[in-house]
This record gives structure tokens, C-alpha cells and sequence, in this order.
């Protein structure tokens, strides 16, 4: 069975951007693939996160990512430091990747103008490290948003390199988009983010979220009630588009044009559909919370899963780059 990996970082708290973005995708995919799916905290390492808040941060999204639906019994979800092949490959894929093509990523840019007190080398290599997690499970499937485009062309062409070196190792990952590559924001403009601040919590509650959503940007055009919407440029309308049915969605739009419907209303609809999903998402969780035995344990058989797999592939890496001595 040919195989799909991919990871979140515990950075924060997870938002309908990584929901509708990756999970949707994860859970989809569980179902035809052999599927790794990883909280990836060494990647979090670059924002130098207090070590309290990345422990619990590293067992919300392992939470979330069960919450939503990934399924222990299909898919083996796991800890990245938890299997510390990542590292080894990824050592083994720096002395492979030429400094220009890191130089080319426009994430490290933006992290880096984030966060200009601490541009630290781990930043820098991300995407080597991204590349070796892909390529530990020799992974021909990859779920991402769009944000992942550059990092995975980045991976293709660092695996291409390996196999012209070293031969036929691993397989190309392919790109898997869902209906939501890229998720705006409630500012608006960047795309949906922990470290933003510009994000619906898949977590918050009901009235959480309609709170956020009072204050998030609609049609620019629309300043009051009584002006004629747009909603194909509204990022609201956007989001009916992944929780509202056909019928209440067209009956949403024709009263935005015509300026029936405002947009507090339309916000208050969304909200309800929202709470649809995220209700149920949230249910979970917390009976995931109060079971954290049950947590420790599917993280544990996802370690040792992972580490079989993994160990296999460096035994492959290590009999063809000569790192096998004996
Ligand atoms: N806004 C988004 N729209 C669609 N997909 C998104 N993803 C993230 N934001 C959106 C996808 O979610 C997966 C996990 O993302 P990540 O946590 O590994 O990294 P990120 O992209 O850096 O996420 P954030 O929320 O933006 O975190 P910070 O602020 O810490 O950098 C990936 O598949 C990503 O594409």
C-alpha cells in the first residue's frame, strides 16, 4: 500500500486553516494509504517555544488531529522527537541541499522578519528537515496547504539529487491539496495562522467564535448595512463556502447583493454552521483530556510504529551512503 505522511507543529492551538487545509485531508486519506501523521515539535524548536507550553501544545495537537478524526486504528500518528531517525535523515539531506535553494525560501523570509531576535540555522534548514520526514516513511503523498508549495518542490528535487547520487531510494511525494489550500485569515489578507492572531480556534466555543467573527473583515466595499455586498470578495462568504449548504449559501449571497442581509447576520449564520463541525470536534477533545492514559498510549504504539518504519528506511540509507562501515 503506497504511503502518506504529514505534520503539524505545536505552535499554538490548531485553526480552521490546519482543519481544512491538512486534517480534512488526513482523514480522507487514512482510508487508502498506509498514513503517518506527526506532531512535529523539532520543527517547533526553531520559534524556541518555553518547554511548558510545548508539552502541552504537542498533546493538543496530537488531541485535535484524534478529534478530528484521524483514526489510531488506520493511521499511525506520533511525536516527531519520539523517532529520532528525523534528525539522522535530515543530517544526511543537508550535506545534499545547496545553500542557494535554501536561500530561495520565502517562509524562512517571513519567519525571520517575525521573529528578527532569534534567526536561528534551524529556520533556516526547516525545509531539509520537512524533506526527511517525508522521505523516512518514503512517502508518495503529502497533505498540505499551499503555503507547503515551495518546501515540497524543495523535497522533490533534494530526493531527486539522493537517488541520482546514491540510487533509486525514495519515491517523489506528491502534493495532496484539499477544497482549502489556503484559508484567509479573519484580518482579511495573510493566510490563517497560530502566530498571527488572525484565526478561528477549531477548540473555542460557540460564542468564542462568534466574538471573533464580529470583528473580522467582510466586502471592503460594504461599510453599511444599506450598500450592496460582494460576496465573492468577502472572506465570510469564502468560509460558507466549506460549512453552509447550497441553498442557504445562494440565499446568503442574493441577500448581500441586494444589501437584505447584513453582514452581523450573515456572521451569525456561519457561526451557527461552525458550531455544527466544531461542537462535536470539541466534545472529543475534551473526553480525549480527561483520558490521558488512553493519549500516552496511541502516541506510544504511533513511536513504536513509526520507529519501525523508519528504522528500516536508515538501514537502506546508511547501506548506500556508506555510513555502514562494517
Ligand atoms: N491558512 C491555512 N490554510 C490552509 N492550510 C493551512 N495550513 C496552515 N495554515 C493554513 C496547513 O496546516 C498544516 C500544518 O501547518 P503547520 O502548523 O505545520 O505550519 P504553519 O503553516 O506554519 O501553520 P501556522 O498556523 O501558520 O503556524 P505558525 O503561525 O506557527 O507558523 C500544513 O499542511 C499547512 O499547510
Amino acid at each position: 500500500m503506497a504511503r502518506t505522511m504529514s505534520g503539524i507543529q505545536p505552535t499554538g492551538n490548531l485553526h480552521l486553516g490546519n482543519y481544512l487545509g491538512a486534517l480534512v485531508n488526513f482523514v480522507e486519506l487514512q482510508r487508502q494509504y498506509e498514513s503517518f501523521f506527526c506532531v512535529v515539535d523539532l520543527h517547533a524548536l526553531t520559534q524556541r517555544p518555553d518547554p511548558a507550553l510545548l508539552r502541552r501544545n504537542v498533546r493538543e495537537v496530537a488531541i485535535g488531529m484524534l478529534a478530528s478524526g484521524v483514526d489510531p486504528e488506520r493511521a499511525t500518528l506520533f511525536v516527531q522527537s519520539d523517532v529520532p531517525q528525523h534528525a539522522e535523515l535530515g543530517w544526511v539531506l543537508t550535506c545534499l541541499t545547496p545553500l542557494g535553494d535554501l536561500n530561495r525560501m520565502t517562509q524562512f523570509k517571513d519567519k525571520s522578519a517575525q521573529q528578527p531576535e532569534n534567526i536561528n540555522a534551524g529556520l533556516f534548514t526547516y525545509p531539509i528537515l520537512q524533506t526527511a520526514d517525508i522521505a523516512l516513511y518514503r512517502a508518495e503523498v503529502v497533505p498540505v496547504g499551499d503555503d507547503q508549495d515551495q518546501h515540497l518542490e524543495l523535497a522533490r528535487e533534494t530526493l531527486r539529487r539522493f537517488n541520482f547520487v546514491y540510487g533509486d531510494t525514495f519515491p517523489e511525494p506528491k502534493t495532496v491539496r484539499s477544497k482549502a489550500p489556503r484559508v484567509i485569515g479573519l484580518d482579511g489578507e495573510a493566510k490563517m495562522s497560530k502566530s498571527k492572531g488572525n484565526e478561528i480556534g477549531l477548540f473555542e466555543t460557540a460564542d468564542e467564535t462568534l466574538q471573533k467573527l464580529r470583528g473580522a473583515k467582510t466586502d471592503p466595499a460594504r461599510l453599511r448595512k444599506s450598500d450592496l455586498g460582494h460576496p465573492e470578495v468577502c472572506n465570510i462568504f469564502a468560509l460558507h463556502g466549506f460549512f453552509t449548504g447550497d441553498q442557504q449559501r445562494e440565499e446568503i449571497a442574493a441577500g448581500c447583493r441586494s444589501a437584505q442581509l447584513g453582514c452581523v447576520d450573515c456572521k451569525k449564520m456561519l457561526a451557527q454552521n461552525l458550531e455544527l463541525v466544531k461542537g462535536p470536534i470539541r466534545e472529543r477533545a475534551a473526553a480525549l483530556r480527561e483520558a490521558p492514559g488512553k493519549l500516552d498510549e496511541i502516541l506510544a504504539a504511533g513511536a513504536e510504529k513509526a520507529r519501525t518504519a523508519a528504522a528500516a528506511t536508515m538501514e537502506l540509507v546508511r547501506e548506500r551512503t556508506g555510513l555502514r562501515h562494517r
